[in-house]
């Protein structure tokens, strides 16, 4: 399988398996991830998705051995199809997961393989991880999301620096960029990535949810137009077991446990 879909507790970790091409990304992969994604969207027991990459890669972005032929022949490709059958539902499904989703950044990302990270909520990395968008280097442009993404996380001059100089970005560079939220030693790296996604997973599955849909929302809203989504969020919130329990546990000076309900 060149995806490997497991549950970890609470967690689905989705671990693109090809590393002996360093996880680009072919057809049967991305099909998988399509599969997999609307799976763990739909499934209310699991409560945080993380997507990781075997071996010494994270994802290369798009499988160029798989057009190989046509380029060869001198055929320019057609994207439309590749982008509209997979790249843009992935993204789609990512973003739009109503459970926290993390990219497991244990090496090499490049191309669609920084879009796809871009598009999880929360990007947790090796120090051996190392960064670069790519796009330019084949005279593409950045796809995927990384156009709404990229500016969005590092904010237009870094996005800028990062998709024209097209440098790669190491660990220290990507902390510093706000392109990652946590580097670890590598030597360290699966433990500590896997107690944060499962302590995301033991959080307040519907909270989070709305939280992150309310984010991506208000960045094209105005102010009125956030107040009137977070309320209207939050009365919904309030009536949620987790929300009781959180409370609850708070009177009670003790930790509160959370169902996702
Ligand atoms: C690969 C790839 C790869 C296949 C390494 N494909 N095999 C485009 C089209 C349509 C829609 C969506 O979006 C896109 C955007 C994209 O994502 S385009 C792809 C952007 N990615 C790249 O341009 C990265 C290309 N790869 C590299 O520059 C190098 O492999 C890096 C710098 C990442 C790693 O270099 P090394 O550590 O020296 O490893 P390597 O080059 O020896 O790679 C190991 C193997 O992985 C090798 O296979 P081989 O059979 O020769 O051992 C590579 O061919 C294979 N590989 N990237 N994208």
């Amino acid at each position: 399988m060149t995806l490997s879909v497991e549950r970890r507790g609470a967690a689905t970790w989705l671990t693109m398996n090809r590393p002996e091409a360093l996880n680009a990304l072919d057809g049967p992969t991305k099909q998988a991830l399509v599969e997999a994604l609307q799976e763990a969207a739909e499934d209310p027991a699991v409560r945080a998705v993380a997507l990781a990459g075997a071996g010494r890669a994270f994802c290369v972005g798009q499988d160029l051995r798989e057009l190989e032929h046509g380029y060869r022949e001198g055929r320019a490709p057609d994207f439309a199809a590749e982008l509209e059958g997979h790249y843009v539902p992935i993204c789609k499904l990512l973003a739009g997961m109503p459970k926290p989703t993390v990219a497991v950044v244990n090496g090499v990302a490049a191309g669609a393989g920084v879009s796809l990270a871009l598009a999880c909520d929360l990007r947790l990395a090796s120090d051996a991880a190392r960064w670069r968008l790519a796009f330019s280097g084949i005279a593409l442009v950045p796809d995927a999301g990384s156009t709404w993404h990229l500016p969005r996380v590092v904010g237009l001059s870094r996005a800028m620096e990062i998709a024209l100089l097209g440098d790669w970005v190491d660990a220290d560079q990507a902390l510093q960029f706000g392109l990652v939220n946590r580097v670890w030693p590598a030597a360290d790296f699966a433990r500590e990535a896997e107690a944060a996604v499962a302590a995301l997973a033991a959080g307040p599955t519907l909270a989070f949810a709305r939280t992150k849909a309310l984010f991506r929302d208000h960045l094209g809203t105005d102010l009125a137009g956030a107040l009137a989504g977070e309320a209207e969020a939050q009365v919904a919130s309030g009536q949620t077991k987790d929300h009781l329990e959180g409370v609850t546990a708070f009177l009670e000076k003790r930790p509160p446990t959370f169902q996702g309900a």
